[in-house]
């Protein structure tokens, strides 16, 4: 069994995401989702905290069909425990992580894919757009 895992805030869930979890999932046959906690969405967007409190964005996630289990995301450095823990084969993330020393290390321990963005949406424009109306 091929076991992906990826890791976002997904905050106002959108089809970006779900296209990414769609393409994740198709990568293996077990699809793991680190999801931010609200201090972590702050503390490395250095932005408001996410409109959907933790629970709520967990509780989004794990309605989605191809997600398989959620895990929390407090820190960059769990990344590489969660890898060894939970026997991932791949790690997935879009592509505004290409490259990024975040993620780039875990090619020790796992594929690295990184699948292109979905283009035209993103939590900040929903929010941007939602204030214009
Ligand atoms: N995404 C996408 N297309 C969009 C918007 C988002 O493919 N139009 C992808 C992002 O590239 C990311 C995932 O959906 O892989 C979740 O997006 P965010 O919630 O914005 O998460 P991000 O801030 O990229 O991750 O460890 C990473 C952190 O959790 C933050």
């Amino acid at each position: 069994m091929r076991r992906v895992l990826t890791y976002g805030t997904f905050d106002l869930l959108h089809w970006g995401h779900i296209r990414l979890l769609m393409r994740a999932k198709a990568l293996g046959d077990y699809l793991i989702v680190g999801a931010s906690t609200d201090e972590f969405a702050v503390e490395q967007k250095r932005a408001r905290r996410p409109y959907h409190r933790f629970g709520t964005r967990c509780d989004m996630l794990e309605a989605v069909r191809y997600v398989d289990l959620v895990i929390e995301e407090s820190s960059w450095e769990q990344k590489v425990r969660d890898v060894q823990r939970y026997h991932v084969d791949t790690v997935v993330m879009g592509a505004n992580w290409q490259g990024s020393p975040r993620f780039e290390h875990l090619r020790e321990h796992c594929e690295l894919v990184y699948l292109p963005r979905t283009p035209g949406i993103s939590t900040s424009k929903i929010r941007r757009d939602m204030l214009a109306d």
